[in-house]
């Protein structure tokens, strides 16, 4: 056994204590992005001296990048919080455990008695989707919650792919990746995977891919308005016109079916509507959209011809195509893309991977479909979208009174203030709250609204296994890595946080956390053991239960979810294999995946039918004169991680991209302050004038502001930068989707001399 197994069994429970200054290495899953790279981990009695990529993961083969590698550093960061905080007199203290679930619970549901389940809202930011707590917890506090008031970081972010991915396969977590390994050529629009490591696309060193693509002879087109690390290492890069991207999009649909282009492949029997798409696409010639996309026409026709004639190809969008105005209709034409050309669910192409915690798959037959709009915002009357509503909402339904107002809210691993469109009216509504309970480890821009502060343990206290991004990635494996370091004394495991946090909200205060988990098994082995495809079809629950192995609740559930699910696959099956177990690429799946009523890929859905004509009223409208992207920094996260010193500097700045000529024209210089008006509100930053960005285009990230008062994350506040989303009011939205449009928005700029 090496040294790296042996350490992976030993810790986690008994007292773990460790004699200062022996050295040991352990393996964790970095939980820093979605690439979900292998880390072996240096370890000091209990402190991380050091990460490296473990070169035996059967997923990332040792790949890191610097967020990685300053994992101690992110792990010991002094600023992290001990211990709960519970509000007393006004002001945040220190409590024990005990203490701060008493105060959950004594002042939680007297709220939900008198005003109803929606008095509570949710907020779910995203490292829920980087840990098992945040996988494992909140689907059940939702249900026993029952309210709709429901956010997340997701309508900030990928809402429109689920939207259309809902309306196109009846599943809107069915989302098919690019076959990064093996395709022969890539169509990427607004995503930056050489600085963000990719998303919606889990593939440990996204560049190699990238690389290796080229060197096998495929091609790399991306279309993104600044000429980001991966347009460098493209064949062709646009830089489009923000925004249009949808319109871009509809003209290379166009063409497919003008110059006959289209070839469905093994689809042709599994697609309905197909002749509605070409219908509706009509009027969204090359020569129609160009001077909206600032594109050449016949650039649009080459890039359509060169989809169609490469042997095999992906369509792949991603922020630049979600956070934005057509949003949902961009990632629709994505995925229409994809089936004209015979790529989706094909290898080099677009897939849909199976996760091995994933349900065994069903036969192939009708589904239920995807509703949309089953229920309104209170105030502006906006549709949910996937049980959300838009997180651009939420400080209104604190804010304006009335009936079904929000009360009381639990934020879990968010940072809305910072995140979300006008943090400022947030911060205020935030005020307003009767309660507020946050799960977080710092006391930042928004927990430190809380009454209640629940900090995790630091990431190397914690096991991980990725149940999200494994339904992502390019290639299906399964890695599990049990927690690194023993539980700090007074620490308790996030799982059974969420777990304590369940029980209190949810009338069952005081009694044992692991409840929550056996309610959770029992529930989901006594349906698959009703189902036919299942397989523990027809066993007996208890039997089952009996079986199941895993020292804790969440190892447990894991356990039961890789028996029930699609391999053969146990806990133990992957304790044995601490690099990881290969499951193999990604193989079709249509039309077992699909879920619409019809059973088959719905090509144009009513809703997008719908939200067509919005598309072409602005092939007639004037482009804005300025606008505003976003961009992400490799050694960023979005708000979190400016307060590790090695990650805070160096190219992650919070300054103003602007195009030299653009500078020129509008006299400013390198390094001055600007003022920068939109239509929520101003801020000033730095210039940096680079032709990076093309001109009409502006650059801010986002993340930053972190200026105000009681927060407590010291390097970060000592380099506060500016929140790029105060310049927004929320009511710009994609409307299918309820995604804030965080991207090509209209600004001014006046030098501040
Ligand atoms: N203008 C603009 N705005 C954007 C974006 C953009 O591109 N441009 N991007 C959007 C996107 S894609 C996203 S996903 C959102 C993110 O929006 P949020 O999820 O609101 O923001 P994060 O900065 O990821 O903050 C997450 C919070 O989780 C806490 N946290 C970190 N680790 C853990 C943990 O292990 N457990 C718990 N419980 N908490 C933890 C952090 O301290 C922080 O408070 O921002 C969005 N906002
Ligand atoms: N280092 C780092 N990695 C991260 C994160 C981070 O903050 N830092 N955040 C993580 C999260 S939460 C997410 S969701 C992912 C996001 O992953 P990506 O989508 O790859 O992230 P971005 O770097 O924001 O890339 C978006 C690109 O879209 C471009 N763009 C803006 N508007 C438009 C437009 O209208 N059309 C087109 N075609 N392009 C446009 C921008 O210039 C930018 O280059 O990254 C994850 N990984
Ligand atoms: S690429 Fe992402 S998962 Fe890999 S080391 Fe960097 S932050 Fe961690
Ligand atoms: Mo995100």
């Amino acid at each position: 056994m090496s040294r790296t197994a042996a350490a992976r069994t030993a810790p986690t429970g008994g007292d773990g204590a460790e004699p200062a200054g022996e050295t040991r290495t352990a393996l964790r899953i970095c939980p820093l992005c979605e690439a979900t790279c292998g880390l072996t981990l240096t370890i000091e009695g209990t402190r991380v001296v050091s990460a490296r990529g473990d070169r035996d993961d059967v997923f990332s083969r040792g790949f890191i990048c610097p967020k990685g590698a300053s994992f101690g550093e992110l792990d010991a960061d002094p600023d992290r919080l001990r211990t709960p905080l519970v509000r007393k007199d006004g002001e945040l203290r220190d409590a024990t455990w005990a203490e701060a679930f008493d105060a959950i619970a004594a002042r939680i549901r007297p709220l939900i008695e008198e005003h109803g389940a929606n008095a509570v809202g949710v907020v779910l930011g995203n490292p829920n989707v980087h840990t098992m707590a945040g996988a494992l917890y909140p689907p059940v506090l939702l249900s026993v919650l029952r309210s709709r008031n429901l956010f997340t970081a997701s309508t900030l972010d990928q809402m429109p792919k689920h939207v259309s991915s809902g309306l196109l396969f009846g599943d809107a977590v069915a989302i098919p990746v690019p076959d990064l390994d093996r395709t022969d050529h890539l169509l990427l629009l607004g995503a930056n995977p050489l600085e963000s490591n990719g998303s919606l696309c889990t593939a440990a060193d996204f560049p190699g891919k990238l690389k290796a693509l080229r060197r096998r002879g495929g091609t790399l087109t991306v279309i993104d308005p600044r000429r980001t690390r991966t347009a460098q290492l493209a064949d062709r890069h646009v830089p489009i016109r923000p925004g249009t991207d949808a319109l871009l999009l509809a003209a290379l649909t166009h063409v497919l079916f003008e110059e006959r282009l289209t070839d469905l492949g093994r689809l042709a029997d599994h697609v309905e509507h197909l002749r509605d798409v070409e219908a509706a696409v009509a009027e969204f010639t090359p020569e129609a959209v160009a001077a909206a996309c600032d594109m050449d026409a016949g650039e649009i026709r080459t890039i359509a011809r060169e989809l169609a004639a490469a042997p095999t190809a992906a369509v792949y969008g991603r922020i630049g195509s979600c956070t934005v105005e057509y949003g949902t209709l961009a990632n629709w034409l994505v995925d229409v893309l994809n089936v004209l050309t015979g790529n989706l669910d094909r290898p080099g192409g677009a897939l849909f991977p199976l996760s091995a915690t994933a349900p065994a798959p069903r036969p192939a037959g009708p589904g239920r479909g995807f509703a949309l709009g089953r229920w309104t915002s209170r105030v502006s009357e906006l549709p949910e979208a996937k049980s959300e509503l838009p997180m651009a909402v939420l400080a209104e339904e604190i804010d304006t009174p009335g009936e079904g107002r929000i009360r009381a809210l639990i934020s879990i691993a968010a940072n809305p203030v910072l995140s979300a469109p006008d943090g400022d009216r947030l911060d205020r509504a935030l005020e307003q709250l009767d309660f507020m309970v946050s799960v977080d480890p710092y006391l930042n821009e928004t927990s430190r609204h809380a009454d209640v502060v629940l900090p995790p343990p630091p990431p190397s206290q914690s096991s991980h296994f990725d149940f999200a991004f494994n339904a992502f990635a390019v290639h299906n494996q399964a890695r599990y890595t049990p927690a690194a370091v023993p539980l700090e004394e007074g620490r308790i495991d996030e799982c059974e946080i969420h777990a304590r946090l369940v029980l209190a909200v949810g009338g069952m205060h005081g009694a044992p956390p692991e409840a929550v988990d056996d309610m959770v098994i029992e529930k989901a082995l006594t349906k698959a053991v009703a189902e036919a495809h299942s397989p523990v079809h027809g066993q007996d629950v208890k039997e089952l239960t009996a079986q199941l192995s895993g020292r804790t609740g969440p190892e447990r559930r894991l356990d039961m979810m890789l028996r029930t699910g699609p391999y053969d696959l146990t806990l133990d099956k992957l304790l044995e294999n601490p690099h990881g177990v290969d499951l193999g690429p990604l193989q079709p799946r249509v039309p077992e995946v699909l879920r619409t009523r019809s059973g088959r890929i719905e090509l144009l859905p009513g809703p997008i039918a719908d939200d067509l004509p919005r598309l072409r009223s602005a092939l007639d409208e004037r482009p804005a004169a300025l606008v505003l992207v976003g961009r992400r920094h490799l050694r960023s996260n979005n708000s979190w991680l400016h307060n590790v010193p090695a990650l805070n500097g160096g190219s992650n700045r919070c300054t103003l991209q602007i195009h030299p000529d653009d500078a020129a024209r509008l006299g400013l210089h390198d390094g001055e302050q600007v003022r920068i008006a939109a239509d929520g509100g101003q801020v000033e930053a730095p210039v940096e004038i680079t032709d990076t960005v093309r001109t009409g285009v502006v650059s801010l990230p986002h993340g930053w502001g972190h200026s105000r008062p009681g927060v407590r994350m010291s390097v970060a506040a000592s380099r506060p930068g500016v929140n790029v989303n105060q310049l927004l009011d929320g009511s710009r939205l994609d409307p299918l989707s309820g995604t804030a449009v965080l991207n090509g928005f209209p600004v001014e700029l006046n030098a501040t001399r």
